[in-house]
């Protein structure tokens, strides 16, 4: 077969966009050598639809096992007895858990999109919020810190039928034991969606969901650092609390009714060389080095959101407990945008987000906001003390927003800088 010159090409140059660029994008990261290799491997051949022990198809032998590793390695690192890993992704993880969960029409509750929510947490142009009926809570306007007790009596008006904790945005910490004590006063499901800090709860940094939630969903390419896709855990199996029974009569498990949701519900054959690059990743995860990798992402931000601070811009909730922030430029650029701020960047090899704050007063298409993140550099070596300096021609660069000059030479910093930070380097 003639080498495809054209996409090869592309890649290539992808992978030096990658290791000349400062990548800031919160919900990035650089994977191993290893994951990489298991994601472009031959299991990729294989059709596997069902389960381990349980497929559609012969030749599965090899699949199960990897596909087992993945489950059993998932289940040691968040201590969780139920583990499905074929999601292909966060989104189709939460949809697999309404649709096991709810019957259309029915009512839940999320973080509110524009307040640091997720679009399948009940955005109107997304699923969760064209099938179910979703209202949202929010975080304070003071604080910057989800409003608990606005959550309490919306819970209380409106008897969700599922409770999902959880952002894509928001960087504190979460109460997940007054948020189970808001679902139980009502019967209602408590779900987690942790793709963001999956890596620093899986060791230990941050509150463990899986102690007050019934189920928890992850995508596993950010913190975490593997490849591309989705998961669903739980600490302990139970009963449907619908009363939901098998044609024998038998009550049906919510793991049975969350399996049969990823598969057939919204999904078919699963990604097998995704779900053996996941197996690899977890493995990396329950190392020590990478203890030290997590434990120095949350430094990093700390450090980033400080230097942001000590420069005048205001970070939402007033700092971080995890791997991002989100910053509101308006306290001190009030006339540039998110969009101004994200394309003006990427010409200095420096990749953020715009995003919407809390009461934004400009569209999700412009913003006042900024998100941050530092999984991905500190993946390629980088340490507190390098977080002024990246803050510095950050606040450059926005200082000097029509400057082409002053972009360029931000653009040869980036470069010089990152040209010692491999692309593997852990
Ligand atoms: N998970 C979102 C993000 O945080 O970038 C995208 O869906």
């Amino acid at each position: 077969m003639k080498k495809d010159t054209k996409v090869f090409n592309l890649i290539r140059k992808e992978k030096q966009r990658q290791m000349g660029g400062i990548e800031l994008i919160a919900s990035e990261n650089f994977v191993s050598d290893q994951v990489l290799k298991a994601m472009g491997s031959v299991m990729t051949n294989k059709y596997a639809e069902g389960y381990p022990g349980k497929r559609y198809y012969g030749g599965c032998q090899i699949v199960d096992q990897t596909e087992q590793i993945a489950i059993d390695r998932a289940g040691e690192l968040f201590q969780a007895k139920f583990v499905n890993v074929q999601p292909h992704s966060g989104a189709q993880a939460n949809m697999a858990v309404l649709m096991a969960c709810l019957q259309p029409g029915d009512t839940f509750m999320g973080l509110d999109l524009s307040h640091g929510g997720h679009l399948s947490h009940g955005s109107p142009v997304n699923s969760s919020g064209i099938l179910y009926k979703p209202v949202a809570y929010e975080v304070n306007r003071e604080t910057g810190r989800v409003d608990y007790d606005d959550m309490e009596k919306k819970v209380a008006q409106y008897k969700p039928k599922l409770i999902i904790a959880g952002a894509s945005a928001y960087s504190r910490d979460w109460d997940y034991a007054r948020m189970r004590k808001a679902a139980d006063s009502v019967g209602a499901i408590l779900m987690a969606d942790i793709s963001h800090p999956a890596g620093l709860i899986a060791r230990g940094i941050l509150n463990d969901p899986l102690e007050y939630c019934h189920i928890v969903t992850t995508t596993t390419h950010k913190t975490l650092r593997g490849p591309r896709g989705g998961m669903i855990m739980m600490r302990e199996d139970f009963p449907n609390p619908w009363g939901l029974t098998t044609p024998k009569g038998e009550i049906k498990m919510m793991s049975a009714l969350l399996n049969s949701a990823v598969f057939p519900g919204v999904q078919g054959g699963p990604l097998e060389h995704v779900i053996a690059s996941k197996a690899v990743a977890f493995g990396e995860a329950l190392s020590d080095e990478y203890f030290e990798y997590i434990l120095q992402v949350k430094k990093n931000a700390a450090a980033m959101a400080k230097a942001f601070t000590d420069r005048g811009y205001n970070i939402i909730s007033g700092g971080t407990d995890n791997h991002l922030m989100l910053i509101d430029l308006r306290s001190k650029f009030p006339e540039i945008t998110g969009k101004m701020v994200e394309n003006t960047l990427v010409q200095a090899d420096i990749t953020v987000n715009k995003n919407m704050v809390p009461f934004d007063s400009r569209s999700p298409f412009q913003t006042s906001g900024l998100r941050v993140g530092t999984p991905a550099i500190t993946t390629r070596g980088l340490k507190e003390d390098m977080m002024e300096p990246i803050v510095d021609m950050i606040d450059d660069v926005i200082s000097h927003i029509d400057d082409t000059k002053k972009l360029e030479a931000v653009k040869e910093k980036v470069n010089a800088m990152m040209a010692e930070y491999p692309l593997f380097a852990w």
